[in-house]
């Protein structure tokens, strides 16, 4: 492949071979196996209880005690049933896709599940420890064949145009909300708090490489901000669809959607077969406007 991505089933040893101060830096976590969750043992932190409660929600495999986190993964992984509907949306709304891109692949939970249904899925980290993570839960998952693991600030990956010759159909993000703190306001400035970069910069730098974005966002993000962004990157006539996410009745984010095919797709029903998901998107939205949000319900 010329380029130096990891391939996540032999991740540790060509990060040994290749990149031997990368794999010095991770080497105790891995000798100690620190980061592998078992299942039943509550984790140290009292605050991320409350997740270790819900943690087959985030991994229904977790039990095989064969799953890998970090602190930080604890909040921010995308609950598996939510990663599954992402993952079927893009599938039927563009069939014949070869490639996804999930830029800030934390855990691996939507790069698992893309991985389920595409044949070819990049994940980008800037933290080994995700990256690791994201590598051993693709085992558990059986998919690690299916993912490349790329290390770097998507910064510098964008400056260095590395994803600029691979034919990318669509690209998912769920970029750092900033930790649990992202409720304390009641609208979340989606140009100041988003990490590691606001909203604007983000989708540019997205949209060089290709026209389907997916992005899970807080739910109180600020819709105008999306709007605004639309209207400024893609012209007054572009659309960016928003649908508010849920899980067992609790909102969970809202995911903003940009490119045609995934923006237009009409049926209404993304037949998740594993999970009997079904989603409602009657309201395409109008940047114009202040975007109406539809709802996708996980109970549904
Ligand atoms: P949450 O709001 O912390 O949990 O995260 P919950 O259960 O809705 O809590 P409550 O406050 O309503 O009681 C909900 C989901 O949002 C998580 O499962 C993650 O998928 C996602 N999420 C939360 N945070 C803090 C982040 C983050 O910083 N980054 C990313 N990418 N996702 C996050």
């Amino acid at each position: 492949m010329g380029k130096k991505f990891y391939h996540a089933s032999h991740f540790k040893h060509t990060l040994k071979k290749r990149s031997y101060n990368r794999y010095k830096r991770l080497e105790p976590l891995i000798k100690d196996d620190s980061l592998r969750i078992q299942s039943h043992l509550k984790p140290a932190d009292p605050t991320l209880f409350k997740y270790w409660r819900f943690r087959r929600n985030l991994f229904s495999k977790i039990d095989s005690n064969g799953i890998y986190m970090t602190h930080e993964l604890w909040f921010s992984v995308t609950p598996e049933s939510i990663a599954s509907f992402f993952a079927n949306f893009v599938r039927a709304c563009i069939p014949d896709a070869q490639v996804i891109l999930d830029v800030f692949c934390g855990g691996g939970g939507n790069t698992i599940q893309f991985a389920k249904q595409f044949p070819k899925v990049f994940g980008v980290d800037f933290s080994l420890e995700h990256l690791y993570c994201t590598a051993q839960n693709a085992k558990v998952y059986e998919v690690d064949d299916r993912i490349w693991l790329k290390y770097g600030r998507w910064e510098k990956i964008c400056a260095q145009e590395y994803f600029q010759d691979i034919n990318v159909d669509c690209i998912f993000a769920s970029p750092p909300w900033g930790g649990p703190n992202y409720l304390k306001k009641d609208v979340y400035d989606l140009e100041t708090n988003l990490q590691p970069m606001g909203i604007t910069k983000l989708l540019k730098s997205m949209l060089k490489i290709s026209k389907n974005i997916i992005l899970f966002l807080p739910r109180n993000s600020d819709l105008n901000q999306l709007s605004s962004v639309t209207r400024k990157l893609l012209g007054d006539k572009a659309k960016c669809k928003v649908l508010y996410v849920k899980e067992n009745g609790h909102l969970k984010g809202v995911v903003a959607i940009w490119g045609d095919a995934l923006v237009n797709y009409e049926n209404g029903s993304t037949n998740n077969t594993e999970n009997n998901k079904s989603t409602d998107d009657q309201d395409e939205t109008d940047q114009k406007d202040i975007i109406p949000a539809s709802f996708y319900d996980m109970d549904a």
